[in-house]
């Protein structure tokens, strides 16, 4: 039994939520049954002889802490305890945006939550909104405060007004912690910079080269274009100070455990604004050591559970995503493996489905989706996944590379390939997307670029070439129905629910120019959302509508809902990819063809795995029956199926 089944298990023995004395009661119940856990992963991170007294300081924290969280908010806690994996349901659809790109302000966001609920969005995923520094700040992940809503935003009431307005409305909220690094601006840094020895050990610093060069000897670069290294000099401090991700972003040290129990605090002042899912940013890099990569270090995620188990004490209804664009099978690590199962985070973003499809619309097979996806370990049941086709950052090529050369594949000329594809190098290639970091040493780059942008549209459209613009619409909406049927929360970029190509305007932005993400960040159009009921045949409208049915048919089946009820089969036609969710007596097939030709599918194959081919077998997008042709299903370019026996 993990804790949060201990938990479920001890709450739903006693109705009463009602008044403070009762929730505290909880609270020590949580303390008393985590505190062994607890203790165990603090001082496997720092020495007991040494930090015996901060380990009471955090004991202290955890009630201070808890106190400071709202009655409505302790409530909430139980109620989601007592309802089970609420992040599981088939109810949750997510949008990610940035506020200020959709609609100007929080009270902007405040005003459109309407237009979530008619695509059926109730999950979303805010970038940062607290304060950073003026200039470049990676869209707000060079962190200036962790609570400060940035006046360009709004003020911290307009926030907990929309954080209430949202509950009320069945809207959960996810925010980021970015809990690897903090601005140069942050009070910390300053404080540093000013000469300050405490706040200087808060980060890496180190008055000559020796340590930093030793370190770069197998630290890999993140942002090898703009950001070369791994330290910046700085000449206040007269110190290198280690910054992975830019020069203005310094890595926190949290071989200090006085750095742990500020940010729990800090993690905390986020969660009680109202919060639901708190996105770890960047958490494969919080632990830093000599000799290695620094990347998904043990330490790293025994540090991670012990935020996992403080917050379960104090919070245990907010949830943690694990942002981790690793391995394959180094995700599934942050669910928390053997003992830590359970006690780690509950969500991962699903980033090797998301490669794993760009793999299969530019190969237009999908023989390497099916290798991979059957291959790698399912997670834990009571994880989930974000699934998403792209989001705010780069497509990064994360694919194992035995899967790869099992498919008789070259890793290296596959990557090139892919590359190609997507960024503009082939003359057949519908795709218009950005080269991100390339790395000539390695041939290592990512991609950049809009949805629609990256299947085609774009393209389709200057050529104003109706058949390829359907093509491109059938593929966006093939993606998109994916993720909304795979298992886990599907999560949409704002603007690809219309179709937005890429925004070119970043090159003229001084403080956007070096980083071609903003590619694929653009403003939301309400413009054409405004038409989008009077042009029934505009791309626009043909997707929004194509995508808020499969959201209403996902919401309508709970076999949807994320059991690990997944099967994943091997297809005689390479072309097609086909899996079956399935809930008690409910079959649900999803048959997807990647290729730009019809598919065809014989009847034999189809009986085979369950799928009948009478009149009342429908496909639920279209509410029609199978048609077959010479006993053989014909799928057709990029066509999707919804397939139910009825
Ligand atoms: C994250 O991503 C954020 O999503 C980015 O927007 C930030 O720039 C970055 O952290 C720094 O805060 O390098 O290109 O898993 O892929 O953590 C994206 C490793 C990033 C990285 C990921 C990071």
């Amino acid at each position: 039994m993990n804790q949060a089944e201990l938990h479920r298990y001890l709450v739903s023995k006693e109705p009463k939520i009602d008044d403070a004395q009762q929730l505290k009661t909880y609270f020590d119940l949580r303390l008393a049954t985590n505190l062994s856990l607890i203790k165990s992963l603090f001082f496997s991170l720092y020495n007991e002889k040494e930090y015996v007294d901060q380990f009471y300081v955090l004991i202290d924290q955890l009630e201070t802490l808890y106190g400071q969280r709202s009655l409505a908010l302790q409530q909430q806690d139980i109620e989601r305890l007592r309802a089970g994996n609420w992040y599981q349901s088939e109810q949750m659809v997510g949008m990610q945006l940035y506020v200020d790109r959709f609609n100007k302000n929080i009270s902007g966001l405040n005003e459109k939550l309407p237009y979530f609920k008619d695509l059926g969005i109730n999950f979303l995923h805010l970038m940062p909104v607290t304060t950073r520094p003026a200039g470049e700040n990676d869209g707000g992940y060079a962190v200036n405060s962790y609570h400060e809503i940035d006046p360009r935003y709004g003020t911290k009431d307009e926030f907990v007004a929309l954080t209430k307005n949202a509950r009320k409305k069945g809207i959960f909220l996810m925010l980021d912690f970015v809990v690897n690094h903090t601005s140069d601006e942050f009070e910390w840094a300053k404080k540093a910079k000013a000469g300050n020895a405490k706040y200087q050990g808060y980060y890496y610093t180190y008055p000559t080269r020796h340590i930093p060069d030793e370190f770069e000897k197998t630290l890999p670069e993140i942002f090898p274009q703009s950001a070369p290294g791994n330290f910046t000099y700085n000449k206040e401090m007269e110190k290198w100070v280690m910054t992975c991700f830019n020069h203005y972003q310094w890595d926190l040290n949290y071989r200090n455990p006085e750095v742990f129990i500020e940010m729990l605090t800090n993690l905390m002042s986020l969660a009680n604004l109202g919060v639901d899912v708190i996105r770890f940013d960047a958490l494969a890099f919080l632990w830093k050591k000599l000799g290695t990569q620094s990347q998904n270090l043990p330490e790293a995620h025994a540090l991670i559970s012990l935020f996992r188990m403080c917050l379960q004490v104090i919070a245990p209804g907010v949830i943690l995503l694990a942002e981790a664009i690793v391995a394959p099978r180094n995700i599934l690590k942050y669910f928390g493996e053997g003992m830590l199962e359970g006690n780690e985070c509950e969500i991962a973003y699903n980033a090797s489905l998301m490669a794993l499809l760009w793999n299969s619309i530019a190969t237009k097979q999908a023989s390497l989706m099916l290798k991979s996806l059957t291959e790698i370990p399912t997670k834990p049941k009571d994880a989930t996944w974000i699934n998403y086709i792209r989001c705010h950052d780069d497509i990064g090529l994360g694919y194992d590379d035995n899967f790869i050369a099992s498919m008789g594949w070259d890793p290296r000329a596959h990557k090139e390939f892919l590359l190609n594809y997507y960024c503009g190098k082939l003359a057949w290639s519908p795709a218009k997307g950005l080269m991100f970091m390339y790395n000539p040493k390695n041939g290592d780059g990512r991609i950049t670029g809009s949805a629609a942008s990256l299947l085609g549209l774009e393209t389709a459209l200057a050529q104003n070439n109706k058949n390829i613009i359907d093509y491109a619409i059938a593929k966006i909406l093939m993606m998109h129905g994916i993720i909304l049927t795979i298992g886990g929360i599907p999560m949409i970029y704002a603007g690809d629910e219309i179709g937005t190509l890429n925004d070119y305007t970043f090159e003229q932005d001084a403080d956007h120019v070096n980083d071609n993400r903003w590619v694929n960040r653009p403003l939301q159009d309400w413009n054409t959302i405004s038409t989008l009921n009077k042009t029934p045949d505009s791309p626009p409208t043909i997707i929004f509508k194509g995508l808020k049915n499969m959201i209403r048919i996902r919401k309508d089946h709970t076999v949807f809902k994320d059991t690990n009820n997944l099967k994943i089969y091997g297809c005689p036609n390479p072309h097609i990819f086909v899996y079956k969710r399935t809930e008690g007596e409910c079959n649900i097939y999803i048959l997807s063809n990647f290729n730009e030709v019809t598919e065809k599918l014989d009847i034999g194959w189809l009986h085979s795995i369950g799928i009948q081919t009478g009149k009342t077998t429908i496909d639920l997008l279209t509410d029609h029956p199978l048609e077959l042709i010479n006993n053989e299903l014909p799928l057709k370019p990029f066509q999707q199926l919804w397939i139910k026996n009825s």
